[in-house]
């Protein structure tokens, strides 16, 4: 497969994981890598890489040109708790680089787009258990906003221009290469550091606090997935549902215990818990597993396993 791919935001959590993943599939030299600043070793030198700022349309045209890009992964983005600290920031990150990569697919420049939304989407007024594909979305939170309007913007390109556009709601993602940043559910990857590093956490977000979790592995599979997948199969031009596993910081921290009986955990909430408590405890994906055949691998305690493992091999 000689797909010429970019990947935008590849130092990220999950950028920098895809990256991997689809020079394993595409070739190294075929999948070029872009960030803002130079990601960790194995990202550097495992294929291209440029330095991007998304946000310079023009740099960014010279990049896709240069490369002849087919195919753009567009993962740059400001996460929900940052974007409450920098809206017209995130505004103008999250919006103005979609609406770019929209726009060059719209003049034939690039043929398909991958763009990630979030559980970010929803609100207060949405119901909050099995949360329907199609609901209630009424965000609070500038990072739901911008992933609700980019939503629209997908959906109107796609009616309007068959820009080929493909998209997921991620719910939290949880992994042990690279640190999330800036995120409401990041609580779920750095209580797996501090029961390695400290053996107890505490918490921002209070006991009880229920949201969607997925292991990365499983978030990756589903990105490849969807962006392989027959066009005819991609229906909602919106974004899908995707579900995995869905618990509040006692249930890891009870499957922590389990590999680490001494582990405590505190609780502190901050102003993420607002947040928190406006989006789903769990999520309806019947559609994007009907749709391309979406399905998920891991659960709570083979998740545990598998971030405790590879964080004492690395940190510990
Ligand atoms: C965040 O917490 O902001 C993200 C998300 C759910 O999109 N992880």
């Amino acid at each position: 497969m000689n797909t010429k791919i970019l990947i935008i935001g590849a130092c990220g959590q999950i950028g920098s994981e895809l990256t991997l993943a689809l020079r394993t599939i595409y070739g190294d030299s075929n999948v070029i890598a872009s960030d803002i600043r130079e990601g960790n070793d194995e990202l550097m030198n495992s294929g291209p890489f440029e330095i991007l700022d998304v946000t310079d349309k023009i740099a960014l045209e010279s990049i896709i040109r240069k490369y002849q890009i087919e195919e753009v992964y567009l993962m740059a983005a400001m996460l929900s708790a940052t974007a409450e600290k920098f809206p017209e920031k995130a505004w103008q990150l999250n919006m103005n680089s979609l609406l770019s990569i929209l726009d060059f697919a719209k003049d034939g420049l690039i043929k398909k787009i991958f763009w990630p939304s979030s559980i970010a989407v929803f609100g207060p007024t949405t119901p909050r258990e099995n949360t329907p594909q199609q609901t209630v979305t009424e965000p609070t939170t500038v990072y739901g906003i911008s992933k609700l309007a980019g939503e629209r913007w997908c959906e109107y390109y796609f009616n309007n221009y068959d820009v080929d556009v493909r998209s997921i709601r991620y719910p939290g993602l949880i992994s042990w290469k690279t640190n999330p940043g800036g995120g409401t559910t990041d609580y779920a990857v750095d209580i797996y550091h501090q029961a390695i590093q400290k053996g107890s956490y505490e918490c921002f977000l209070s006991e009880g606090t229920i949201l969607p979790m997925m292991y990365m592995d499983d978030a990756i599979k589903a990105t490849i997935g969807i962006m392989q997948a027959d066009k005819a199969n991609i229906k909602e031009r919106s974004s899908y549902n995707l579900a995995a596993i869905s618990f509040a910081p006692e249930e890891v921290t009870a499957a922590i215990k389990k590999h680490i009986p001494e582990f405590t955990i505190s609780y502190d909430p901050d102003f993420r818990q607002k947040i928190a408590d406006s989006w789903p405890q769990s999520i309806d994906d019947a559609k994007a597993r009907s749709d391309w055949g979406w399905k998920h691998e891991f659960d709570l305690a083979s998740m545990t396993k598998a971030m405790l493992t590879n964080l004492k091999a690395t940190i510990g």
